[in-house]
């Protein structure tokens, strides 16, 4: 009783909220995807004929479009070639452990049918519910499924639009003198559709709330609170706001430089966009998304990567083949990253990232270590097997006061290649 008097004080003072769910498969999984989809896929970045600067999903208010505008978007919103078991499969053969889908952003729509709101997928040409199909797909594909739900911020509400002291009525309704009034647009609104999203789609593995801003810690918590009670396994994520979630977000471009004791996710996208912008060309290769996922596996954090399917639920070609190359390497690697708690040691190195679990240690060539080299300084333990993950190619260990490994010569840096070294004992 004490012990539980302790933990609870503890978790007071760190404002965390008491751990009350098995996190096993999330710390487990590592990796990922995110999909970001909704009438901003259908604008794709373009204002009458005109790009808008920004991320594409929050068109409307760089546009400033006002909402009975803004909601023409769905007759075009098609779904034409909607397969979500092609995104579960695409996400599943990269290796990603997890989805999850914008079920409502900031621009109000839900991507599913709602009671509360008519401002649904019912007014698509869409005649079933994308969500329950995308959920099925997950499940039959042994895939974790989250839902994003952006609980602060709804531009089709006056109450909740945007941030209070930045609301201007662009919304297509003159600049009201009325405070607006939160605690109403939670009631009436974001609760009461929390409840359709977690009692309609059986069990649900995630819960990813969005940008909290100015919500009080009591707003924050009823959140969290109404996850608890109709979905007791599900994980919330930190964006709840007040640290109340079941683990902390990292911000944009964010990465600790060495090994947390924590749990947290990194979300990033592929070109510098979450909604789908058709000209948005940024693409990051490959080779950087899967650095990333990898670095992020090194720091002991959850790596989540986003795709942004277009109006008629495809994938741009350069999504695809960023999650294939991906795939292709965790094929014969994913070891390295499943289960891993990133870098047991002090130092960073010049070639690449190390993750570990229980005794054995992987390393992640990026690049040919100087005079292919590789000294372990401040290895407590000694190593039995040095070894290519990839193709079991033995590589050379000379013990002097700490181990030097040998890496044969002729490696294929490109692909990442990752050399396993099984120690005698654990590694801290
Ligand atoms: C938010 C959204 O506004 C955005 O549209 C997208 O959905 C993204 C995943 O989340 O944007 C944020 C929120 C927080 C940070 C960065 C982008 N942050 O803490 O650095």
């Amino acid at each position: 009783k004490l012990l539980s008097i302790l933990m609870l004080s503890w978790a007071f003072v760190c404002g965390q909220a008491q751990q009350s769910v098995d996190m096993d498969w999330w710390r487990e999984g590592r990796f990922g995807m995110f999909i970001h989809w909704g009438l901003y896929s259908v604008a794709a970045g373009e204002w009458n004929g005109k790009p808008v600067d920004g991320i594409g999903e929050w068109i409307q208010n760089f546009a400033k479009v006002p909402n009975n505008e803004y909601e023409k978007l769905a007759d075009k919103l098609t779904l034409a070639k909607y397969n979500p078991e092609e995104w579960v499969k695409l996400a599943k053969q990269a290796g990603a452990r997890y989805i999850v889908f914008t079920t409502k952003h900031h621009e109000g729509f839900c991507m599913y049918p709602s009671e509360v709101s008519d401002f649904d997928i019912e007014r698509t040409p869409y005649k079933r519910d994308p969500l329950k199909e995308l959920v099925e797909a997950c499940r039959k594909h042994g895939v974790k499924v989250g839902f994003y739900y952006s609980h602060r911020q709804d531009w089709r509400e006056e109450d909740a639009a945007v941030m209070q002291n930045e609301y201007d009525g662009h919304y297509g309704k003159p600049k009201s003198e009325v405070k607006p009034n939160l605690d109403r647009y939670i009631r009436e609104k974001a609760l009461p559709q929390m409840r359709e999203l977690l009692t309609r789609y059986g069990q649900i593995d995630l819960l990813w709330y969005d940008t909290p801003f100015d919500l009080t810690k009591e707003q924050s918590r009823t959140f969290v609170n109404v996850v608890r009670e109709l979905q007791p396994e599900c994980i919330v994520n930190g964006r709840v706001g007040y640290n109340l979630g079941d683990y902390g977000a990292l911000g944009d471009n964010e990465m600790p430089c060495s090994r947390v004791n924590m749990d947290l996710e990194m979300v990033a996208t592929m070109n510098h966009t979450w909604g789908y912008k058709k000209n948005d060309q940024n693409w990051k290769s490959p080779k950087d998304i899967l650095c990333s996922l990898i670095e992020c596996a090194s720091r002991g954090v959850n790596y989540m990567v986003n795709i942004g399917p277009k109006e008629d639920g495809t994938v741009p070609q350069p999504s695809i083949d960023i999650m294939d190359f991906i795939g292709r390497w965790m094929q014969k690697n994913s070891e390295a990253v499943y289960g891993t708690t990133g870098n047991p040691f002090n130092d960073n190195f010049p070639w690449g990232y190390v993750t570990h679990k229980g005794n054995v240690i992987y390393l992640h060539l990026l690049r040919e270590p100087l005079n292919r080299c590789i000294a372990l300084k401040g290895l407590l333990t000694s190593i039995t097997k040095a070894e290519i993950l990839a193709s079991g190619k033995k590589v050379t260990v000379t013990d002097q006061s700490y181990p030097v490994l040998t890496v044969p010569a002729h490696l294929n840096y490109d692909e990442i290649p990752v050399l396993k070294l099984v120690c005698k004992s654990p590694v801290r």
